[in-house]
């Protein structure tokens, strides 16, 4: 199924107090502009229009738009964020989703699931359940997609730290094959998967993210790059230093459809 839509929304001025363990250092709000401008740019390269949201400025981490639903060609959910500062992000979202899926689901309280942790691989969901989404969010979302006539697997990272969401670790990059850090290698869940491993030092270019026949990727991380061209897949190699330190990689900045 080819991907029409997206939907972004650029960061505000107050970007760098939102949620971080990153350790890198303040973001540059003006860099950070410039790598989102080109970040919805390569997106409608890729063929998809994007509804660029203003700017908002009572939530930090509003840029990472991902979390905050989960959207198919079947229909849309509004989530509910495991982070309390970032709970208010779903309302914010929703009439600009409800523009195009008029009957949003929603995750009921009190379960907790955010975007980055559910990861679209062509049709079958893998549903991580992390310290941002609980199993009670994950199943919602499992039954949820099961009525849309999706399957899903439920993925526990909780004892994986390295990873705030199943996508700082895992991604999609078509067919039968996923990029995977090594702490997810071993996951019963993913046995049958061809696996384009990320080295430890590459980790954040896990977060990668295939747009019809392209795949995202963040500059800098020479060896995946290098293992993901050999496959013959097309490449954008985006900056996202800004993003990074505050946790954000690739996939969060936009949802999808
Ligand atoms: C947070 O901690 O919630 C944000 N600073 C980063 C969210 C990244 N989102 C994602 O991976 N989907």
């Amino acid at each position: 199924m080819r991907c029409t839509r997206a939907i972004a929304r650029p960061p505000g001025a107050n970007f760098a107090q939102g949620l971080t363990s990153a350790d890198l250092g303040l973001p540059d709000l003006a860099k950070a502009l410039a790598q989102h401008r080109d970040y919805c740019r390569a997106l409608e390269k890729c063929g998809v229009a994007v509804t660029v949201l203003p700017p908002e400025e009572n939530f930090p981490d509003s840029t990472f738009v991902e979390d905050t639903a989960i959207v198919t060609t079947r229909g849309a959910l509004l989530t509910r964020p495991g982070a309390e500062s970032r709970l208010g992000e779903v309302a914010a979202m929703r009439p600009a989703l409800e523009k195009f899926f008029p009957a949003l689901a929603e995750i009921q309280a009190p379960g907790t699931l955010d975007g980055g942790d559910v990861c679209d691989a062509g049709g079958h969901f893998f549903i991580g359940v992390s310290a941002r989404t609980s199993e009670d969010g994950a199943w919602q979302l499992a039954r949820w997609l099961e009525k849309l006539g999706f399957g899903s697997t439920v993925v526990d990272i909780r004892r994986k730290p390295g990873l705030l969401h199943l996508k700082s670790g895992l991604a999609w990059l078509g067919g039968h094959r996923l990029a995977l850090v090594e702490e997810l290698a071993g996951e019963a869940a993913f046995r049958d998967y061809e696996m384009v491993r990320v080295a430890a030092a590459e980790s954040y270019a896990a977060n990668c993210l295939l747009v019809n026949e392209t795949l995202l990727i963040a500059n800098g991380f020479s060896q995946f790059e290098a293992k993901v061209r050999k496959t013959g897949r097309k490449v954008i190699a985006l900056d996202a230093t800004e993003f990074r330190k505050m946790d954000g990689g690739l996939s969060c900045l936009s949802l999808r459809w």
